[in-house]
Parts: C-alpha cells; structure tokens; sequence
C-alpha cells in the first residue's frame, strides 16, 4: 500500500507539472483528491491494514494529500499569472492610434446671421426684444394699420388658430407691444427677430415658415436721412464696405412714406447680371417712416414723436451673402449643408 500511495504521489505530481491550463488543473483535483477519486481508492484498502499498520499508512496518506495539494497550488498560481500575461497582452491599448474624430456642432447659418445683424444695431445703441409667435389679430394686424378686410390679412396669407389668434406674419407686432409698454412718453430703440409664418407653397423662394428681423426708431425729431444713414451703415457692415445703397418709393400700411432698399451687386459691381437680373441692385429690405396712425394706436403723439422702422429677411440676406440658391436648405437640417458655415 505503501508503494501504491508513493507512486500515486508521483503520478499526480507528474501530471500536475504537465498541465496547461486552471481547467486542467481542476480536473486533476478531481481525478486526485475528488471523492471518487485516486487518493479515496487507495485508502479504502485500510480495512485490510494491521492495528500497527494503519496509523503509518494513515500519516503517509495525509503527507501524499498534502503534497499534491501544494504542488496544486503553486502550479495553480503558475498559470494563473501565465493567464494574466496572456489576456494583457492581448487587451493592450495602442496608444499611438489616432483617436475617434469628436463632432462639435455649431450655430445654425440664420442664427449666425441673425446675431451677425443683432451686433451691428446693438453697436447702434439698439435693443433686442421678442415676443410671442403666436399673436392676436389686434397687434398682428390692427396695431399696424391692416384693419379688417384689408387685403394682407387674407385668409390665404395667415395661418389662423382660431378668430382672434394666428401665427404671426412678420415680427412688427414685438413692435406694437414694445411702443404700447413705454406708454407713449419714452423713445424706443429696438431690433426684433424672430420666427414669422405665411400660408405658402414651399419652393426654392418660399417658404411657410421664414425668420424676418424688424427695426424701430421712435423719438422726437427722427427723420428720413436717419433712416437712410442708418439703413447704409447697415448695409455696409454686412455686405461690405464698398457696397452702395439706393431708396426706392415702395408701399406698405405701417409706413408714410414707404421705401425698398437695393443694394449695389456685387457679382457684377453694377454691370448687370443674373444674380442682380441685369439692374445692378439687388433688394434686401422694406421700410419707411412710422404711419401716424401708428404712433397713435401705440399712445405716441405723431405731432411730438416721429420715427422710422425697417423690415429684412435673414434667409435673403444668407442666400445673397453666402450664394444659397434655395430656402428650403435651412429647413432641412442636412449636416452637408450645415456644417459648410461652421467657420463662417
Ligand atoms: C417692413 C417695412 C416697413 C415695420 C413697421 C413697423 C412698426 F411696428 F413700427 F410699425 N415695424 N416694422 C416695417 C416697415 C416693416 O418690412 C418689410
């Protein structure tokens, strides 16, 4: 029995160097020390043993358990950290890749251009105010001087809610609503933008919803060459220096008298082209002396306070500064066009 233990024990420990894995190294366990195993086998043969044997054999036994119980565990720790070595190996990271690109968005063009048009008139001593998209029909309307039945108030324009609600068509009404606030006794300085909406089929000029910027200069003694000083500084500054501007009489039911702005082409510088359509001018924005009646239905007194208001299209002025041949391209959110102003 002696001799069966001594060679189980070298059996075992020469099984325990060769093996490769934890895995196999469990199974030895089993195949060993396991409750079927080798170990429990021989030792059922004690039966047979001699009083003075077995205590012997039974030290022996317990000696052979505990060796290759050690040699389990050293070899264990052995090719647990061989496993390690393995799976860092295999896990390392490249540290000289080049990493994955992080996209940052940006402004939206008309944002761009509406904070681009807020500094030049907040550099003109201008505020900004906003008001609500949703309007009623007295300051969308009425307050401008389009009383019912006016034809601008057609059903075919507006986007009614319901009677008395609509979205608003232009942006003059944050205008009406500033003016009535100052109660008729303070000057007003003021840009508005801000989104505006029309009953249109959208085409590459149209579109049913557009962003407009309207400016308002009520004070005592405002008259048209501050309109048109004002109106050339601005055109300048966004268009360029070298830019000139002309006045055309034009109509509108808020404005006495009524002008449209042309600016001077620039493709052409004047000579006549398809962008400025063989004039010379292109037109970028409606305005003119505040109607009377205006002035009154805000609590102004048109005979103490005069003043002048304009009215542009920031989706215009993008498409002309930047040569964008359709409006439909700010509505539709396509990064290829988005991101090409990024850095504009
Ligand atoms: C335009 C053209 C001319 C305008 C008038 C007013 C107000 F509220 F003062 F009456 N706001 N905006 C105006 C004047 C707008 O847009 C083409």
């Amino acid at each position: 029995m002696k001799e069966q233990l001594d060679l189980l024990q070298q059996k075992a420990l020469s099984e325990i160097e060769d093996t490769h894995s934890v895995k196999e190294l469990q199974q030895l366990n089993v195949t060993y020390l396991g409750r079927k195993g080798s170990l429990t086998n021989v030792l059922r043969g004690m039966g047979q043993l001699s009083k003075e044997e077995r205590p012997v054999i039974g030290q022996l036994a317990n000696q052979v358990r505990a060796a290759i119980e050690k040699a389990m565990e050293v070899k264990q720790a052995t090719l647990e950290q061989i496993e390690l070595e393995k799976q860092l190996e295999k896990e390392t990271i490249d540290i000289t890749l080049p990493g994955r690109p992080v996209n940052i968005g940006g402004a939206h063009i008309l944002t761009s251009i509406i904070e681009e048009i807020e500094d030049i008139f907040i550099g003109l001593g201008y505020e900004v105010r906003e008001g609500p998209e949703v309007e009623t029909d007295y300051f969308n309307f009425e307050a401008l001087n389009l009383p019912k039945g006016h034809p601008a108030r057609d059903m075919q324009d507006t986007f009614y809610i319901t009677n008395e609600l609509l979205m608003r068509t232009h942006t003059s009404p944050v205008q009406a609503r500033t003016m009535q606030a100052l109660e008729g006794n303070r000057p007003v300085r003021m840009i508005c933008p801000g989104k505006v909406y029309r009953r249109d089929n959208d085409d590459a000029t149209h579109s049913h919803q557009f962003t407009q910027i309207e400016g308002l200069y009520v004070d005592k003694n405002v008259r048209m060459s501050d309109l048109k000083g004002t109106l050339n500084t601005f055109a300048k500054k966004i268009f360029g220096e070298e830019r000139e501007i002309r006045l055309r009489p034009s109509f509108f039911p808020f404005t006495e008298p009524s002008v449209e702005m042309d600016i001077s082409c620039k493709v052409c510088s004047g000579q006549g082209c398809s962008v400025c359509k063989k004039t010379g001018w292109i037109e970028i924005l409606g305005a003119g002396m505040v109607h009377p009646k205006v002035l009154t239905m805000a609590g102004y007194d048109p005979d103490v306070y005069t003043g002048f208001a304009f009215g542009m299209g920031p989706d215009r002025i993008a498409m002309l500064k930047y040569g964008i041949d359709d409006i439909r391209h700010f509505y539709k959110n396509d990064i290829r066009f988005l991101k090409q102003f990024h850095n504009a």
